[in-house]
């Protein structure tokens, strides 16, 4: 029975890439039944169907080191935060919660600066907010050509999910590591006109250099969840330094005396912008917490 890895899932059809080439399948009805569903990046095993027509069904869905809800992929190991500078704007609470996400689940992260032909002043902007935070960030400009040869390096033997929102120049970026046009693209008109997502499905591609990148469709926001309000301030590394050193054992650095996360924020090591928005992300956190016990 080949194995393999599903590199696209469409309506219910399932791409496996199998040594002996690409079959095309649905899962088994158990699956469903244990409300188990498989995700682009799961090593599964096929028992094939018709061999010439290459169809098949996806009988077991191996364990998964790791899944990720938004965007719903399994087994990766970095996340590409793609932003642009310009058309569109970047949504920094998105860049913060896929951040957040990266730090919760103790993969890499790298933040893909695109469009730099577009704006000047934005790169510094983002560029500053987030050099506290020790995540590496490459520019990158589709126009200029610049920035690819240094993200493929930081791509090399890993499986990368692009993420970030409609427009951004995800699907760009890639068909420029690839070299070849395999991802389709589209106008940011389009898409803010008629709400049009140019890239549907998330997809698996694997790299020359080895690894694998996996194209995802822009999305506008997502939730955190599963996260302690006092748990927050460990998925923040520019905090890291300071935590346990504050007055108060348990302090959450918002507005307790002899806070050593709010010096630094004074001493300007850490971003205000950065740091304004993690406690929004907790007061929701602590919101849903009361919802949840009330
Ligand atoms: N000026 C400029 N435009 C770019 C750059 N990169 C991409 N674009 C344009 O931005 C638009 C959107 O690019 P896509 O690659 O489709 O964006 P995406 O992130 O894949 O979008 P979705 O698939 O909808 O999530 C296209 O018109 C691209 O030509 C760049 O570096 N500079
Ligand atoms: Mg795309
Ligand atoms: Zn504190």
């Amino acid at each position: 029975m080949p194995s393999g890895v599903i590199i696209k899932g469409i309506g219910g059809f399932y791409y496996v890439k199998a040594e002996d080439g690409v079959y095309e399948c649905k899962a088994k009805g158990t699956f469903r039944k244990d409300s188990k569903i498989p995700l682009p990046g799961d090593n599964v095993s096929v028992s094939v169907v018709d061999r010439e027509k290459r169809l098949g069904f996806i009988e077991e869905i191996y364990s998964r080191t790791l899944q990720l809800i938004r965007p719903a992929v399994a087994n990766i190991n970095q996340i590409a935060i793609v932003v642009s500078v310009k058309s569109p704007l970047p949504d920094y609470y998105l860049l913060d919660k896929l951040l957040i996400t990266v730090m919760q689940k103790e993969i890499s992260g790298v933040i893909c600066i695109n469009k730099i032909d577009l704006d000047e002043k934005n790169i510094n902007n983002i560029v500053e907010s987030y050099k506290c935070t020790g995540i590496k960030t490459i520019l990158l400009s589709a126009v200029l050509n610049v920035g690819y040869d240094e993200l493929e390096k930081v791509l090399a033997g890993k499986t990368t999910v692009f993420a970030g929102q409609s427009g951004v120049g995800k699907s760009t970026i890639l068909n420029r590591i690839m070299d070849s046009y395999v991802m389709k693209t589209g106008e940011v008109s389009d898409k803010i006109e008629r709400g049009k997502h140019t890239t549907r499905h998330a997809e698996l591609i694997e790299l020359k250099s080895g690894g694998f990148v996996v194209d995802t469709p822009g999305f506008s926001s997502f939730e955190i969840t599963d996260i302690e309000p006092g748990d927050l301030q460990k998925y923040y590394p520019e905090f890291n330094q300071f935590i346990g050193k504050c007055r108060f054992a348990g302090c959450n650095h918002i507005s307790e005396p002899g806070c050593e996360v709010k010096s630094a924020l004074e001493n300007g090591l850490i971003s205000p912008e950065r740091y304004g928005r993690y406690i929004e992300f907790y007061n929701d956190l602590k919101e849903k917490q009361r919802k949840k016990y009330s």
